[in-house]
C-alpha cells in the first residue's frame, strides 16, 4: 500500500525562507489552513505581523495577481487565493488592531461602487484599527450616498476610498464631486488607493492624498489630521 501522506510537508519543520516559500506556494494553491498555520509558525518564530504580512502574503498575493493578469490563473481560483489569504490576515488582525489609546481619529473605508476587492482595503482598515483610529468599513461595491451618509452621521474625520480596477476608479471622483455639490468636501480629509492609482490622479480628482499601502495611508491619515486640527 502506498502511503499517500508520504509526501507531506510538516510546515513547522521548514526553515524561514522555505517556508515563505511553501505560504508562497500554499497560497496560489487556495489552502486556508496552511496559510493560517504558516502564519502563526512565523509569528511563533518572532516574526512582526507586519513583516508576516508584507513578506509572505503579499508577496504571495503579487505572484497570483501577475498569473491572474497572464491568464494562467482564473477567478475561482483567485477567489480561493483570497481567501486564503484572508485566513493568514485572521491571525494577523487582533495584532496588527493592538492598541490601548483612545481613537486618535474616525475613518470611514469603503471599495467603490462596481468594485468588489476588499483585501487592501481590508488592510487598511486593520492597520488604522492599529494606529488607534475608529475604523468604519462599509465594505464593497459602495455608492457615494452611503460614504457620505457614513461620514456624517459617523462624524469621521477621514474618508478612505479603495479601487483596485481602471474602469471603478474614476468612481472616487463621482464621490468627491457629490462631496463639493453638498457643500461638505472641506469638512472632510479625503485618502485614496488602490493598485492602479497614483498621486497625478489623485490630484485630478481632488482628494487630499494617495496612499500606495496601508502604512503610508496610517502615516498621511495622521500628518494630515494633526494639520487640520491646527488648522481649527
Ligand atoms: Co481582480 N483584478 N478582478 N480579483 N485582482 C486585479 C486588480 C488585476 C490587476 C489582476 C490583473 O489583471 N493582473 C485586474 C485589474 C486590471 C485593471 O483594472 N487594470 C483585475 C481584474 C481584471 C478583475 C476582474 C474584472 C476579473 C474578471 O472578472 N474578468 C474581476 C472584477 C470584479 C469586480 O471588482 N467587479 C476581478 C475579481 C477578482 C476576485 C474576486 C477573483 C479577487 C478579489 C477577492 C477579494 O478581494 N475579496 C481578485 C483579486 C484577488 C485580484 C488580485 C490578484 C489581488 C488584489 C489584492 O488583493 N492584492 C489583483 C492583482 C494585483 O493587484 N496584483 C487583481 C493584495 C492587496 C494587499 O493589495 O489591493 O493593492 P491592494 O491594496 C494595497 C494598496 O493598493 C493600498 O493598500 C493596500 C495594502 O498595502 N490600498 C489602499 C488599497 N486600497 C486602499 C485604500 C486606501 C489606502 C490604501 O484608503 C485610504
Amino acid at each position: 500500500m502506498t502511503d499517500e501522506f508520504d509526501d507531506d510537508i510538516i510546515l513547522s519543520e521548514l526553515p524561514d525562507d522555505e517556508l515563505v516559500e511553501q505560504i508562497f506556494d500554499d497560497l496560489y494553491d487556495g489552502l486556508a489552513e496552511e496559510i493560517a498555520e504558516g502564519t502563526q509558525i512565523l509569528l511563533d518564530r518572532g516574526w512582526s505581523a507586519t513583516k508576516v504580512l508584507e513578506e509572505a502574503l503579499v508577496a504571495g498575493m503579487t505572484i497570483v495577481g501577475v498569473d491572474f493578469r497572464d491568464g494562467i490563473l482564473f477567478v475561482p481560483e483567485v477567489l480561493l487565493a483570497a481567501n486564503a489569504m484572508k485566513a493568514g490576515m485572521a491571525i494577523l488582525k487582533p495584532i496588527l488592531a493592538e492598541t490601548g489609546a483612545k481613537p486618535v481619529g474616525k475613518i470611514v473605508v469603503g471599495t467603490v461602487k462596481g468594485d468588489i476587492h476588499d483585501i487592501g482595503k481590508n488592510l487598511v482598515g486593520m492597520m488604522m484599527e492599529g494606529a488607534g483610529f475608529e475604523v468604519i468599513d462599509l465594505g464593497i461595491n459602495v455608492p457615494a450616498e452611503t460614504y457620505i451618509e457614513a461620514i456624517e452621521s459617523n462624524g469621521a474625520n477621514i474618508l478612505g476610498m479603495s479601487a483596485l480596477l481602471t474602469t471603478t476608479m474614476p468612481y472616487m471622483k463621482v464621490v468627491i464631486d457629490t462631496m463639493i455639490e453638498k457643500g461638505i468636501r472641506k469638512d472632510y480629509i479625503v485618502l485614496v488607493g488602490g493598485a492602479p492609482l497614483n498621486e497625478e490622479f489623485c490630484e485630478a480628482i481632488g482628494a487630499d492624498a494617495y496612499c500606495r499601502d496601508a502604512a503610508t495611508a496610517v502615516d498621511v491619515a495622521r500628518e494630515l489630521l494633526a494639520r487640520a486640527v491646527h488648522r481649527n
